[in-house]
């Protein structure tokens, strides 16, 4: 089944208003490519990276499960939706690790966003010690399971970002055998629970893609795109990945 690619830039807790420039350069690139882009930016810089950028899909990196309320720091799905952000990641293994988020954190997440009427990117990956213990699908696919909504309504709304934690701004990636295994083994666990639409989900691969290897992340089965950290804070290194992607 012919997917559309999707390469997705995280900003993390990186940039003010003078890299807002960038978003524009990126932008323009997503003009003239037959793949789709965006960029999820920090909270305070959505609202001022959807004026330098129209049309572009801008997106956030967390999004609380409540609609609103007593939640002193989070951001609900109409705070997003307000500020123009199309899309938001959930479940980054960052905010995993360092807010203790669990699966059913993300689930709600995830559900919530979904029908507020954001697209949602839904991290999951393994850590170092799973996959030196040969426990990495078997771990990443029941993390899959308990994070997924129960309803997709449409598939092309939500995405599955697979980053390995040893990866995440290492420099380390992941066999092109490893990656084939491991999205494959999601793909399964998509139709899984979705059925055909789970065929239409997009699978991106995350975890120091660069100019140098996207290519060859690209080609393999069952990679639909790519969340993109440290190389998307510049046209300059995020526009080739692009370009591997196209
Ligand atoms: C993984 C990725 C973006 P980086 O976290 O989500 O970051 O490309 O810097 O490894």
């Amino acid at each position: 089944m012919a997917r559309r690619k999707l390469v997705v830039g995280n900003w993390k807790m990186h940039g003010v208003a003078a890299n807002l420039g960038q978003v524009t350069h990126i932008s323009i690139a997503a003009e003239v490519t037959d793949i789709d882009m965006a960029l999820c930016l920090p909270a305070t810089l959505i609202e001022r990276g959807v004026r330098a950028a129209p049309g572009f899909a801008i997106g956030g990196q967390d999004v609380h499960a409540f609609p609103e309320g007593p939640h002193t720091g989070a951001i609900s799905a109409a705070m997003l939706l307000d500020a123009g952000a199309r899309l938001t990641i959930v479940g980054h293994s960052e905010r995993r690790e360092g807010q203790g988020e669990t699966d059913a954190d993300v689930k709600a997440k995830a559900e919530a966003a979904l029908s507020a009427g954001l697209d949602v990117i839904l991290c999951i990956g393994e850590s170092d010690a799973v996959r030196e213990a040969g426990k990495a699908v078997a771990t990443v696919s029941a993390q899959l399971d308990a994070s997924l909504p129960d309803k997709v309504a449409d598939p092309a709304r939500f995405s599955i970002a697979y980053e390995p934690i040893w990866a995440i701004g290492t420099g380390k990636i992941p066999s092109v055998h490893d990656i084939e295994e491991m999205h494959s083994a999601l793909r399964g666990r998509l139709v899984a629970a979705y059925g055909d639409a789970g065929n239409q989900i997009r699978i991106l691969y995350g975890g120091s893609v660069k100019a140098a290897n996207a290519a060859n992340i690209f080609a393999v089965d069952n990679v639909d795109g790519a969340l993109v950290g440290g190389a998307s804070l510049l046209a300059a290194d995020f526009l080739p990945i692009v370009e591997a992607a196209a």
